[in-house]
């Protein structure tokens, strides 16, 4: 029988902190898994190293199934994103193993395609609207067929999901940047700009925007109602979470559809959202929400209520479980679509292979396995650099949720 040799758990910066973790197998075999928790990644790196790796030695990889129950149970204390992401990534790099002993690309391993590609959205950004106006050109340019739409909101500066760069990268500072915010701004201003995306492009894309979690319920269900006319795919967390009774509220005023999820690592996280039927997109992901084992689960209840599959997939997901994610796009009956604002290019130095995008699609690798390849010696390049998320404060100094 194979066993688990060794577990190693590496952690760089090519051009933003991962934390990836590579299973060995005795046959030499070897699986990657996604660990990145921004802005918390040595947590987990820790967890990993110090908690999980010790236990994994020995055993079965291709016991995929009793391992997660063995990391899960066993760990006594349950849930949590650092547990959680460390259950992960042993997951995603086991199903990477099995892929590659059985000589097949994993979409396979969970039931082979339901769909000939994944649909994908990306986001343009503005530091006003004309800005934005060009950057959502841009990505149709590009084939995206659905468009992410932020812009920043004038005399307040600092509104999320304004890219400065080349790429959006949120963790940019040693220590987080503290960023104002004005919801009375922000309700006003947002509206205008989603329906001037529509008056100059018209309807033939889908249209997102995310409110990241800033807006009461009673604010989030007025803001629903403004943009009913420009017929977007989703508004992504209007409100925290932790309440999701208040979605109830938002449900009540507005058709408009709802995204949540990024943030919420179980199926029991989200079990109330989706029974109730409070959402319409479950926005988690492979390396937050358990691995392939555990996500498959959360989008199996999520299909008996109609409810769609919006994985997370910004840049601090990395190549790894972008494409684990991508594998379980192609395969789930309730697919809905994936986010995909791409890596810098230092990430690519490091992480070879992956997802590739055409006609505003993702496809996997057809390799054996996820198809990445993680570069050790490449990574030695780019040494750890901590960074940190932003924090909100409102203008009164107060802190807001970013
Ligand atoms: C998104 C997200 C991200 C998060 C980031 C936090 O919809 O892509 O909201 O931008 O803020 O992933 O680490
Ligand atoms: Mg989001």
């Amino acid at each position: 029988m194979s066993t688990i040799e060794r577990a190693e758990v590496f952690v760089a910066s090519p051009g933003r902190t991962f934390v990836t973790l590579r299973i060995t197998t005795s046959d030499g075999v070897t699986g990657l898994g996604d660990a990145t928790l921004n802005g918390r990644e040595l947590a987990v790196a820790s967890y990993l190293r110090d908690h999980l790796v010790p236990l994994l030695v020995g055993r079965d990889p291709a016991r995929v199934e009793d391992i997660w129950q063995y990391l899960y149970r066993g760990a006594y204390w349950r849930r949590g994103p650092v547990t959680m992401t460390a259950i992960s990534a042993v997951d995603t790099a086991l199903w990477d193993i099995k892929g590659k002993t059985a000589g097949l690309p994993v979409y396979q391993l969970l039931g082979g395609r339901s769909r000939d590609g994944v649909l994908a959205y990306s986001h343009a950004s503005g530091t006003d609207v004309p800005a934005l106006l060009d950057d959502v050109q841009r990505y149709l340019d590009l084939g995206y067929r659905a468009v992410r739409a932020q812009a920043a909101v004038p005399d307040v500066g600092g509104t999320y999901g304004v890219r400065k760069g080349a790429i959006y990268e949120p963790a940019a500072t040693a220590l987080p940047e503290e960023q104002p915010w004005d919801t009375p701004s922000y309700l006003s201003f947002a509206p205008t700009y989603l329906e001037a995306v529509r008056d100059r492009f018209g309807f033939g894309f889908h249209l997102l925007h995310d409110v990241h979690h800033r807006l009461t319920p009673l604010e989030a269900a007025q803001f629903g109602k403004r943009v009913e006319d420009c017929r977007l795919f989703w508004m992504e967390d209007p409100t925290p979470a932790e309440n999701q009774e208040a979605f109830r509220l938002i449900r009540q005023h507005t058709t408009t559809p709802i995204a949540v999820g990024e943030a919420l690592t179980s199926v029991w996280d989200v079990q109330h959202l989706i029974t109730e039927q409070l959402v319409d997109y479950v926005r988690t992901t492979v390396v937050h929400a358990g691995g392939i084992t555990h996500l498959r689960r959360i989008f199996d209840l999520a299909a008996l209520y109609q409810v769609r599959t919006g994985s997370h997939g910004a840049t601090d997901l990395s190549p790894v479980s972008l494409a684990a994610n991508v594998h379980l796009d192609l395969a789930v009956p309730n697919f809905g679509i994936q986010e995909y604002m791409g890596h810098a290019p230092e990430t690519a130095e490091v992480f070879h292979g992956g997802v590739t995008f055409a006609d505003g699609m993702l496809h996997p690798a057809e390799e054996p396995g996820l198809g990445v390849e993680y570069d050790e010696r490449a990574a030695e390049r780019f040494p750890y650099q901590a960074r940190y998320l932003p924090v909100a404060r409102r203008l009164d100094g107060s802190v807001h949720d970013w």
